[in-house]
C-alpha cells in the first residue's frame, strides 16, 4: 500500500504492506483498504469509504449568562459551552479555551482544554473580577474555543459585565405644599415628595420641625400633617430620600400656619 504525492508513479511512500486478509485504515479519510488475496500475481482488493470523511468546522461556543451586573470589585461567574462541529469521522477533537478580557479585569477558567465527540458539548466555569476602581460602565469579555488540531477552527464569544457601583446621592424635593404656602388651621395636610436614585430609592422620610413625621417606602411619596393642634406660625417641612445604598439627600420648606 502506497499512498502517491505527486506524479504516478514515480513520487510515492509506503503506508504498509498488506498480505491476504489484511487491512489499512487511513482514520483521517475515512477510507479502509483490505488486501482479499492473491492469485497470479495480481491482489485483488476491498475499499470501504464507510468511515466518512473528516470535515472540520469551528466550534459553536456560547456564554451564559450573556450579561450580568455587578458592583466594582465584584467577581462573577459564567459558563462557556463548546460543542464540536466537526464530522463524526474526525472522531474525538480537543479545544483549547482561552479568554480575553479588558483592561481592569481579571479571569480564570476552570479547564482550558476539552475533548468532545463530534456534536457533543462541554462547558467550563469562567470566573472574572472587576478592579475595585473600574467606572460604572458596560464591559465585554471574549471566550473562545479552538481546534487544537487545526487553529484555523476557532470562535469566539462575547459576555457582557456591567459594573455597577451606587456611589450617587439621590436627589429630593418637597412638591406639595409650596415653600412659603399660608395653611389654614383645623384642616389636613397633603404633603407629597419626589426622589429619584440611579439604584433606586430605599425611603422617604418626612419631618415637621426635626421630628419623624412618616417614613414611605414606595413613590408616591406622601404624609398627612394633622396642624389642628400645631402652633400657629412657621413650620419646617424637610424631606429625607435614602437610597438603595444608604446614601441620603434633604430638602426643607417652610410653611406658615394661621
Ligand atoms: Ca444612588
Amino acid at each position: 500500500m502506497h499512498r502517491a504525492t505527486g506524479n504516478l508513479p514515480t513520487k510515492t511512500y509506503l503506508l504498509q504492506v498488506l498480505t491476504a486478509g489484511q487491512s489499512f485504515s487511513d482514520a483521517t479519510n475515512g477510507i479502509t483498504i483490505t488486501n482479499q488475496g492473491t492469485s497470479g500475481g495480481v491482489a485483488t482488493v476491498g475499499v470501504s469509504m464507510g468511515g466518512g470523511v473528516c470535515s472540520r468546522a469551528s466550534p459553536t461556543v456560547a456564554v451564559s449568562p450573556a450579561s450580568q451586573t455587578g458592583s466594582a470589585g465584584a467577581t462573577l461567574s459564567y459558563s462557556v459551552s463548546v460543542t464540536n462541529t466537526n464530522s463524526s469521522a474526525c472522531g474525538s477533537s480537543t479545544f483549547s479555551i482561552g479568554q480575553a478580557l479588558p483592561s481592569g479585569f481579571s479571569g480564570s477558567l476552570s479547564s482550558t482544554s476539552l475533548a468532545l465527540g463530534s456534536g457533543s458539548s462541554g462547558s467550563v466555569t469562567w470566573t472574572t473580577t472587576s478592579a475595585a476602581t473600574l467606572a460604572n460602565g458596560s464591559y465585554t469579555l471574549d471566550a473562545n474555543a479552538t481546534d487544537t488540531a487545526n487553529s484555523a477552527y476557532t470562535t469566539t464569544a462575547h459576555a457582557s459585565y456591567t459594573v455597577y457601583s451606587n456611589v450617587t446621592p439621590p436627589t429630593v424635593a418637597v412638591t406639595s405644599p409650596a415653600n412659603g404656602a399660608v395653611l389654614s388651621g383645623g384642616h389636613p395636610v397633603s404633603i407629597s415628595a419626589s426622589a429619584t436614585d440611579d439604584g433606586g430609592i430605599q425611603a422617604v422620610e418626612i419631618y415637621i420641625d426635626g421630628v419623624l413625621l412618616a417614613r414611605d417606602t414606595g413613590a408616591p411619596y406622601s404624609a398627612n400633617w394633622n396642624i389642628r393642634k400645631v402652633a400657629k406660625g412657621l413650620h419646617t417641612i424637610k424631606a429625607r430620600a435614602i437610597d438603595n445604598a444608604g446614601l441620603m439627600a434633604e430638602q426643607s420648606i417652610s410653611v406658615t400656619v394661621n
